[in-house]
Formats: structure tokens, C-alpha cells, sequence
């Protein structure tokens, strides 16, 4: 029986935020059939690939996905019929050409992505094969660490507090199994000490808990008290990531930040590099994504000198998973590693190029889901396969976020005494 393609649909459906997104069905003609879910993100970089919408203000304020739908429905499925699915590479570069444009604004980057992700799912269904396993090959076996963002803030809470995600990196653990355990652990002995304290335990976009603190140095402080009354070592079980997501709070154009939602003031770039710096030096800090904006090369490329040593500096707005401004970051020593995220760039065998690159310069890449999301697996499977070491897919609260950690779970438990687990 072949692995040709015989019929791609798509429809819309709603994601974690209760907002419209893209579910692409496709089918084999031996029988196969998988689907897809695209996600969303709220604190998007300006160079993002398309996320196309309807703009139609009578449907869901105007974030419908119908015209992606279609895209998908009238335009890309008649295309690709008949098609190996095998053929990741002529898959994804037939619908780079049907799009036409570099941002993927005709298709829309949802429609494309849907596609492109189920074809991987069906093409290793067809064999037989786990998701990972088709993708990464018998040597896919390293699971990530967990990058558990137990508080939010910035544009994903409405707290005041401006850094975006608060990580807890059980990076000190044995397997994956435990670093979850050990996380999942923080995660409600921070729930309790907010309790305590008369603070909020309502969750934000991604599962972690947005109280309101006097500070951003008060939610690192508070988290490593929650490591430490669980029973772990912080900086040596488990250490914190953070996601600033700079872009959020700069002001204008100029190198200006302004800690709006803390009522911290405006800093200029080399104070917001202090301020790291001294962080860096107090707290069990071993990762830093988008500490400033996406427009601050310069700022960037500072603050990767002055700490690029010490922790692990991700680009995230920045680069927006595009081989282009990775290529750029590598070249002008920007930072040290690439948010990864499949959505930004649109296709899977883009994404792959993206991790590549990185890693041929030694540097690391860090896949990430987005704030909307969906009960989709495929970025655990992509995550092992691509060996990236670490992924960061929320808290451990919200079935979107959990979905993601418990086929994390189950690939450990499948490989066995072959999975490996480590930092670095
Ligand atoms: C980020 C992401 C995911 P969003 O900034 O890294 O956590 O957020 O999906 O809103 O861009
Ligand atoms: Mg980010």
C-alpha cells in the first residue's frame, strides 16, 4: 500500500485562549489518517511568518481563520494530492511556492504549518513509527529537560509583574521523569506560599501563577523558596530560566525599557544589562530569553558578551526561528542559542534548518510551544527528535501544557534504558 496522499482538510477550532485556529485532517491511501493543531502566540515578534486571520469583525472579533481554512481546503489540498508523503522537503517547498511571498501573508502561516506537521504525523503513521522516531532516527533518544514556567507575567497575566515567564529548570535531576516530578513539586509548594501570603493563585496563559508582587526580584525569591521547601537545591537541582520578553516593554525605538507593570521606571539598556548582571550573580539564573527587545542588536550583543559566558542567552523576537537572523545573531555573536518555534517560520522542514544552524555553531536551541496552544503533541516528538536538550511547553497546570510533558513521559518510559537526560 502506498503513502500517497488522498484527501487534506481543514477546519477551525478553538485554542487554549478560546481563540479560532487551524485543524488540518489528512489521509493516505493505505488507510491512514492523523490531524493537527496549530498554535498561537500573544508577545509575537514583528518578523514572524503570517499568522493569517479574517478581520471580520462580526466572528470572534475579527480573529477567525476561515480564509486559512479555505487556504487550506481549495488551495494547498488539491496541490499536494498524490503526493509521497515521505517527501517532507517537496512537501514543505510546494507550499513555500504555492505562497509565493517570504512571510507566508497569501496562505497564512497557520494553514501552511497544519499541513506540513500532519504530513510528518501521517508519513511515520504509515511506517509505523513513533512521530520522533520517523523524524529523529534510531538515535533520537535524549529527552529534554523541562523548562516549567511556574509564574507568568508581562503579556500573558494581568499582574504586576514585567518579566514574562519565571522557568524552573530541574536541570540537576536524574531522568525526565523526576525533573517533572521535581518541578511539578514547586509548582504547588508555590501555590501554598502564595496562599500564605494572601496572594492570588489564578493562573495565567501558560499555567503559571500571576499574583501580584512588590517586585520581579520578588517572584525569583519566592520560587527558591519554593524549591527549597520542597527539598530541593536551587542552582543544583533545579535552577531558573527566564523569559523577559523585553520586546513587550520597550519604549519606542530607542533603547528604552520601561518596568511598566511593576512600577519599576524606565531603564536604559546598559542599566537593564546591570541589573542582569547582577541577577545573574544573586540568583540560580541558567537561562535568559529575550532579555531585551527584538530591534536591540546591539543591546543584545552587550549583553551576551558581558553574560554569554555564564548563562545560556536565547534569542527569541529576534530571530523568529528564521535561518536569516540566526545566521546574523551567529555572525555578530548576539547570543548563544534560538527560541524554536514552529509556528514562526511555518514549516517543519524550516524549523529543522533553524535547529541545524544552531548547532553547527555550537550554539543551543530551545523549543518552545506558544501561549495559545492546543492538545497537539507533535513539539515533544519534534523536541526528541531534534535533541535539543531542553523545551519549555508551560506549567504544570492546563491539559494543553500537560499534554506536552506526558508523551514526554511516555517516550522515556518507550526508550527505556536508552533515553538520556542532561543539561548540557
Ligand atoms: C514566548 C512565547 C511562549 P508567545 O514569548 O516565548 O512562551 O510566548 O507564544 O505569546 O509568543
Ligand atoms: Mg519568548
Amino acid at each position: 500500500m502506498s503513502s500517497r496522499i488522498t484527501n487534506i482538510s481543514a477546519m477551525e477550532i478553538l485554542d487554549s485562549r478560546g481563540n479560532p485556529t487551524v485543524r488540518v485532517f489528512m489521509e493516505l491511501e493505505d488507510g491512514t489518517f492523523v490531524r493537527s493543531s496549530v498554535p498561537s502566540g500573544a508577545s509575537t515578534g514583528e518578523y514572524e511568518a503570517c499568522e493569517l486571520r479574517d478581520g471580520d469583525k462580526s466572528r470572534y472579533g475579527g480573529k477567525g481563520v476561515l480564509r486559512a481554512v479555505e487556504n487550506v481546503n481549495n488551495v494547498i489540498a488539491p496541490a499536494l494530492f498524490g503526493m509521497d508523503v515521505t517527501e517532507q522537503l517537496k512537501i514543505d517547498q510546494t507550499l513555500l511556492e504555492l505562497d509565493g511571498t517570504t512571510n507566508k501573508d497569501k496562505l497564512g502561516a497557520n494553514a501552511i504549518l497544519g499541513v506540513s506537521m500532519a504530513a510528518v504525523k501521517a508519513a511515520a503513521a504509515s511506517h509505523r513509527l513513533e512521530i520522533y522516531e520517523y523524524l529523529g532516527g534510531s538515535q533520537a533518544c535524549r529527552i529534554p529537560v523541562p523548562c516549567m514556567n511556574i509564574l507568568n507575567g508581562g503579556e500573558h497575566a494581568d499582574n504586576s509583574v514585567d518579566i514574562q515567564e519565571f522557568m524552573a529548570v530541574p536541570a540537576g535531576a536524574p531522568t525526565f521523569k523526576e525533573g517533572l516530578r521535581y518541578v511539578s513539586e514547586t509548582f504547588h509548594t508555590l501555590k501554598k506560599l502564595l496562599k500564605e501570603r494572601g496572594l492570588a493563585t489564578s493562573v495565567g496563559d501558560e499555567g503559571g501563577f500571576a499574583p501580584n508582587l512588590g517586585s520581579n526580584e520578588e517572584a525569583i525569591e519566592i520560587i527558591i523558596e519554593a524549591i527549597e521547601k520542597s527539598g530541593y537545591k536551587p542552582g543544583v537541582d533545579i535552577s531558573i530560566a527566564l523569559d523577559s520578553a523585553a520586546t513587550s516593554f520597550v519604549v519606542g525605538k530607542k533603547g528604552k525599557y520601561d518596568l511598566k507593570w511593576s512600577g519599576g521606571g524606565v531603564k536604559t539598556t546598559d542599566e537593564m544589562i546591570e541589573m542582569a548582571k547582577e541577577w545573574v550573580k544573586k540568583y540560580p539564573i541558567i537561562l535568559w530569553e529575550d532579555p531585551l527587545a527584538e530591534e536591540d542588536w546591539e543591546g543584545f550583543k552587550k549583553f551576551t558578551k558581558e553574560l554569554g559566558d555564564k548563562i545560556e542567552v536565547v534569542g527569541d523576537d529576534i530571530f523568529v526561528t528564521n535561518t536569516k537572523f540566526i545566521q546574523k545573531g551567529i555572525k555578530e555573536h548576539t547570543a548563544n542559542a534560538s527560541l524554536i518555534k514552529l509556528n514562526q517560520i511555518g514549516t517543519v522542514s524550516e524549523t529543522v534548518d533553524a535547529v541545524k544552524l544552531c548547532f553547527e555553531h555550537n550554539w543551543r536551541a530551545f523549543v518552545s510551544h506558544r501561549s495559545g496552544e492546543t492538545c497537539d503533541t507533535f513539539l515533544a516528538d519534534f523536541t526528541v527528535a531534534m535533541g535539543t536538550g531542553h523545551l519549555k511547553t508551560g506549567s504544570a497546570s492546563r491539559s494543553e501544557r500537560l499534554a506536552k510533558y506526558n508523551r514526554l513521559l511516555e517516550i522515556e518510559a518507550r526508550l527505556g534504558d536508552r533515553a538520556k537526560y542532561y543539561w548540557r
